[in-house]
Order: C-alpha cells, then structure tokens, then sequence
C-alpha cells in the first residue's frame, strides 16, 4: 500500500531532519521535505496529495508566513511551526484554517506534533454532530472541528439531532447546547442516553457560564463533560480530545478483556455472554475444533512452533468466518465456532472445506515446514431448544467421536 504523505517545509535543516527521522520511526507516514518557499512550490506542482504539511513561518524566501495561505490554496490543512511566540502572529495564524500552531522551542513540542498527528489520523474517521440553534455558533464550532479533520453533522435543535442520529448510528461525539427549541439540549440528552451508553456515544453540552446548575444536570443525565461559553478554540479541541482519548482508552480496555492474548480471537468467556444473543437466532451451528495430535508438535518441534500452529488455525478461522459468526480460543489447542443462520447442509459442507483448509497449512520452522490437521464435532441449534451449554456438549461428544475415529475427520452429534 502507498504511505500518505506529509509536506515539511523548514529551513533549518537539523531540525528538519531530527523530525523527519521521529516521524518516520513513530507514524506510518511518508515525509517529503522542503527547505524554502520555491522547493515547496516545486513539490506541490508535481503532486498536491499530501495528508498535512508543517510549516515553518519563517523561511528565507517567504519570511511572513506566505507559505500558509500558498499550501491552503492547494487545499493541505497546515500545522504551523514557529520559534517565536509572538502574539500578534499567532492571532493571524488563528484567523486561517490551520489545524494548530506549535512553538517549536524544545523536544516536547516536536513530540506533541506526533501526537497531534496521530490523533488527527483518527479524527477523519469519527463523525461529530453539533446542535446549536445559532448559526454563528455553530458554524464556528464547525470550523474549528473540521480543522481538527472532523466528519462534521449540524442540527438546529434536538429533534434534528434525534434524526440524523436516526440516520447515522456511527455518530460518535455531540456537541449541544443548551437553549434550544423544540427539544432542548437536556431533552436531547436523555432521550440519546436510552439508546447509547457514555461509552458508546459522548456528549458534551455547551452552557453560559450563568448556568451552572445546567451543566450540572447535564452531567447528571449523563453528559460526559461540559464546556462554558465563552470557550476559545483550544478548549473546545481539548475537552473534545480528552473525551475521545478517554473513551478510546475504555474501548482497549474491554477489547483486551474480551480477546485471547496469542490469538486475538474472543476468548471462552466472552464467547458465553456473546452466545447470550443465540437465542433470538435461528438455525445456528456449533463447533468444536481440536487439533490433531498436539502434544507431539510440542514435543518435537517446542512450545514456540505450538504457538505458530495456534496462530495459523485462528488466522484461517478468522478469515473464513463473516458478520455476525463467531471465533474463540478455549484454551490450549481447543476452539470453539458458531456459525449464524445457516442450514445444516451448508454448515457441513462449510466445516469440511475448513477441515482442508487447516490441512494446507504450512508452518516454517528450522527443521523444515511442517503441516496439522483438526477434528471438527458440529452440533445444530434454533432457538427454541437446548441452551449453549447443552449445543456445546453435544459438539465436544462429537468431537469425541471425530477424535476416535482416526482424527482429521467431521463429526456430528
Ligand atoms: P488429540 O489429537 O487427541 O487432540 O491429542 P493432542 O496431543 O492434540 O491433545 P492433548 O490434549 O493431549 O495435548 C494438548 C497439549 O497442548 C498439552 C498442552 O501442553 C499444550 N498446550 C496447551 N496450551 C498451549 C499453548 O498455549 N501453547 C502451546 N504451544 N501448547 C499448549
Ligand atoms: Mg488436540
Ligand atoms: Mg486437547
């Protein structure tokens, strides 16, 4: 795949280089540099596609910032570099749309433009709603988000709001105020709440500062964080950052907790509070996978060879199951799959060619490659008889019966 790229123009060229080699050792980007104004146009006439570009406001040729209004007219949102704090530039730079301004004085400010980086990489894929009935309101909080690469959806008050969520379930952050007609920022909170948790969608109401008692309903009904107005752009980017960094983190958490460690597939016990939904379904499989003969690929080759052969079952089970299906570990060398809404037919016909699959397999090791194989025990199920527990029983006495009967085989219960 070809990296994106991103523009650095900065005329010190030690800088450039220190940033060039910590960007490419941390981000999966490539960086094209340019040491004045004239090389920048010449890059930028020869392709224009580049992610970001950070610029340095003052370079030889282009002494006054000119580099940002050039690298905005191709439509590259620009980081801004500079050794100065001057306040009367940093006002400017603030009017343009540029993604942040960055005072280039130390090692910690060239670290917080991979952060930034890295947090704006995963801004272009999150969709923000802003409700506000004032137009000015929101079209500056819209401005300040899509600087920050947003995917940004406005409403005029909260029954909009209701229904463009309709629309877009993958809505993942809302911005509202308070006073609004129809239905009210406070409204709009709690009706959201019924459906999605803190978690699943953050909220963060914006209220005068005279209103402090709303913001703590808010918080009450289940707003993650509030801001105040008057807010200035960098508060509204933090407290938005923060709020998504938190729930980012949160989303690691229960990821790690629902994943086995070597494989990545679910692991036994989610596996049983995902198999909780099984009952709303119809015609399911349950099966049983066990590989053949384990132990002595162990003991022939070592544990770490075992592992490799683990990895290879669940990256083949991962790629053949789809949707709503499910993988896990059980443990050891014990795996366990459902397949939704499938006959019995096809649910065999899918678990022999799995069978064979498995068996193409080949594992690199210092002695040559090696191959395995794995029994398979199937149980059916629909919704109105045996539970989980009773499918999963039956499928490991059919795996049982697969094991005794020569292994590398099919059965079903
Ligand atoms: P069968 O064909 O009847 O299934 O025999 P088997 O040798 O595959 O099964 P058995 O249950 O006798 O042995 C499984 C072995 O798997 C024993 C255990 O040490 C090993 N094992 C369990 N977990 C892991 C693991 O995470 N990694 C590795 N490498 N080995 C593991
Ligand atoms: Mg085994
Ligand atoms: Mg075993």
């Amino acid at each position: 795949m070809i990296k994106e790229r991103i523009l650095l123009v900065e005329d010190n060229k030690a800088l450039s280089k220190l940033i060039t080699k910590k960007m490419e050792q941390n981000l999966d980007y490539e960086i094209i540099q340019a040491y004045s104004y004239k090389e920048a146009e010449e890059i930028l006439e020869d392709n224009d596609d580049f992610f970001i570009a950070l610029l340095d406001l003052n370079l030889p040729d282009a002494p006054n910032g000119e580099i940002v209004d050039f690298v905005l007219s191709k439509n590259i949102p620009p980081i801004v570099l500079t050794g100065t704090l001057d306040n009367s530039i940093q006002e400017e730079m603030k009017s343009k749309n540029i993604i942040d301004y960055v005072y280039k004085g130390n090692i910690d400010d060239v670290n917080y433009i991979f952060s930034l980086i890295k947090r704006l990489s995963k801004n272009r894929d999150i969709k923000v709603m802003v409700v506000d009935d004032s137009q000015v309101t929101r079209n500056k909080i819209r401005r300040v988000l899509k600087n920050q690469m947003f995917k940004v959806i406005v409403a005029a008050h909260g029954e909009e709001a209701l229904n463009y969520l309709e629309d877009n379930p993958d809505i993942k952050l809302i911005l509202t105020d308070y006073n609004m007609p129809v239905i009210d920022g406070l409204e709009l909170t709690k009706e959201v709440r019924k459906k999605y948790d803190k978690n699943q969608l953050i909220i963060i109401s914006i209220t005068s500062s005279n209103e402090q008692l709303i913001s703590a309903k808010f918080l009450k009904i289940g707003a993650n964080d509030f801001i105040n107005k008057p807010f200035s752009d960098e508060e509204l980017i933090c407290r938005v950052n923060n709020s998504l960094e938190t729930k980012e983190y949160l989303d690691k958490m229960t990821n790690m907790a629902h994943l086995d460690f070597l494989t990545g597939l679910y692991n036994r016990r989610y596996f049983f509070e995902e198999a909780e939904s099984l009952h709303n379904s119809k015609n399911f499989v349950v099966a049983m996978i066990d590989i053949d003969n384990f132990k002595k690929i162990n003991d022939t080759y070592g544990h770490d060879i075992g592992d490799e052969v683990i990895k290879s079952v669940s990256k083949t089970l991962k790629n053949s199951i789809k949707g709503a299906d499910i993988a896990a570990r059980f443990g050891g060398e014990e795996f366990c799959v459902v397949l939704k809404n499938i006959d019995q037919k096809n649910a065999i016909g899918f678990f022999l060619k799995l069978k064979e699959l498995l068996a193409k397999n080949k594992i690199n090791t210092k002695d040559g490659t090696i191959k395995y194989t794995v029994s398979i025990g199937l149980s059916f199920g629909d919704n109105d008889d045996k539970n989980i527990d009773e499918l999963l029983n039956s499928a490991d006495k059919a795996l049982y019966k697969a094991k005794n009967s020569g292994k590398n085989r099919v059965e079903i219960a």
